[in-house]
């Protein structure tokens, strides 16, 4: 069976509930920011390549109040591994800089709080969230755009631009939880758009709206329960592969490469850093491609490019693992599936599969029956980006 999805409005209910309990009186501002999953262009977005991901119903939910201790306070309610599960620091002030330290799960809050573009006296918070950790549906980007938000009610201080809201917060995580991410996943957290995905171009940062809303197909989510992590060395060696590639092609990015100024230069690149510039060049073409068959409903197409995209990741940029590999191989024999890949930064985390709506149970069954770990289904539509609640 699919997962049951919690309600916006019983998360916010119990991190209201949290609130009382720990720091007394009622929360007057409740913020959601989602999750996401990209339908495909993977490891493009530090290319300057395009991406195509849509927002989910998965939310990272922030209740709280402003205080006037200069203290911002901020208790979650997620199981994380590092402990404590409550944080104080001092609201920062010309003389007192935020700096990154122990728990890490609190750094990707006081990062947006030290970028955040206005001035933030003390607060009381409560975080909570429905996006699995670890999964590659980036917790990490939703709890960053849901603080922003957070903060942009408490102060009353609207960014100049959306996009300047995801660039915060995309350097929130490069300086406090040291990890070189591209731009997609906070991008898509503030801009996402209900019954659309997003084609972003991640060099203009200019983005089109594409429907997503034919009730004849499903796209469902698959967790393999891997748990994923992008701050290790793999992620920072690949961006560094691609630039090096880029620069040994004598190109500003890949974005502006093609296979055969690839070829041309394979002399002169390692047999690796060749295959990661194969799949960010092939990867940013089937990109555009897949978008362009979605708009004729050429699912069969859009399918082929997607099971292509997890090939080229497995193969080319050996982002993916033995599990990941197992759920797209035990989808793509399923009735039904037009396609399936990995999403996210890889290494653990889900699959997307695009399937026709009837066969969805049987693609469900199949998994159940044949997957060696326990896996967990969502089938979503895409939803909006982060915003204020009514409480
Ligand atoms: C992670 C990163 F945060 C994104 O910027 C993107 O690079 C993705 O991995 C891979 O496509 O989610």
């Amino acid at each position: 069976m699919a997962a049951k999805i919690p309600e916006v409005t019983s998360l916010v209910r119990e991190a209201q509930t949290a609130f009382t309990k720990t720091f007394g009186g009622a929360a007057t501002i409740a913020v959601s920011a989602p999750g996401r999953v990209n339908i495909i262009g993977e490891h493009t977005d530090y290319n300057d390549g395009f991406v195509f991901p849509m927002a989910l119903p998965l939310v990272t939910v922030i209740v709280g109040n402003k205080n006037e201790s200069g203290i911002c306070r901020v208790q979650t309610l997620t199981d994380m591994a590092d402990r404590p599960l409550q944080v104080e620091f001092e609201a920062p002030t010309s003389t007192s800089q935020l700096t990154p330290s122990s728990p890490a799960w609190a750094n990707y809050i006081k990062g947006v709080v030290a970028y955040f573009p206005g001035i933030v006296s003390g607060f009381d918070a409560v975080v909570t969230t429905s996006v699995p950790l670890g999964g590659g549906l980036s917790s990490s980007a939703s709890l960053e755009v849901a603080t922003y938000t957070f903060l942009e009610a408490l102060t009353a201080t609207k960014p100049t631009s959306l996009k300047e809201k995801a660039l915060v917060c995309q350097k929130a995580e490069h300086k406090f939880a040291n990890v070189p991410c591209g731009i997609m996943d906070q991008f898509i957290s503030t801009m996402g758009k209900k019954g659309n995905a997003l084609l972003i171009d991640c060099r203009s940062l200019e983005s089109t709206l594409v429907p997503l809303c034919d009730p004849s197909i499903a796209l469902v989510i698959i967790n393999s329960n891997v748990r994923h992590s992008l701050s290790g060395t793999e992620y920072p060696t690949r961006r560094r592969q691609c630039h090096q590639a880029a620069t040994t092609l004598g190109k500003n990015s890949l974005r502006d490469a093609t296979l055969s100024d690839l070829e041309n230069h394979k002399e002169s690149l390692s047999e690796e850093v060749y295959q990661r510039a194969r799949h960010a060049i092939s990867e940013i073409q089937r990109t555009q491609e897949a978008v362009d068959v979605l708009r004729k409903k050429d699912y069969v197409k859009f399918g082929k490019l997607m099971t292509d995209s997890h090939n080229s990741l497995r193969m080319d940029y050996e982002v993916s693992c033995p599990e990941l590999d197992q759920l797209v191989d035990i989808a793509t024999k399923c009735p039904g599936v037009y396609g399936s890949r990995m999403t996210g930064g890889g290494f653990g985390g889900c699959t997307v599969t695009l399937v026709s709506c009837e066969c969805v149970s049987d693609l469900i069954a199949h998994t159940n029956a044949s997957y060696k770990g326990q896996a967990t289904f969502y089938v979503c539509q895409p939803e909006e980006g982060a915003q204020v609640l009514t409480l």
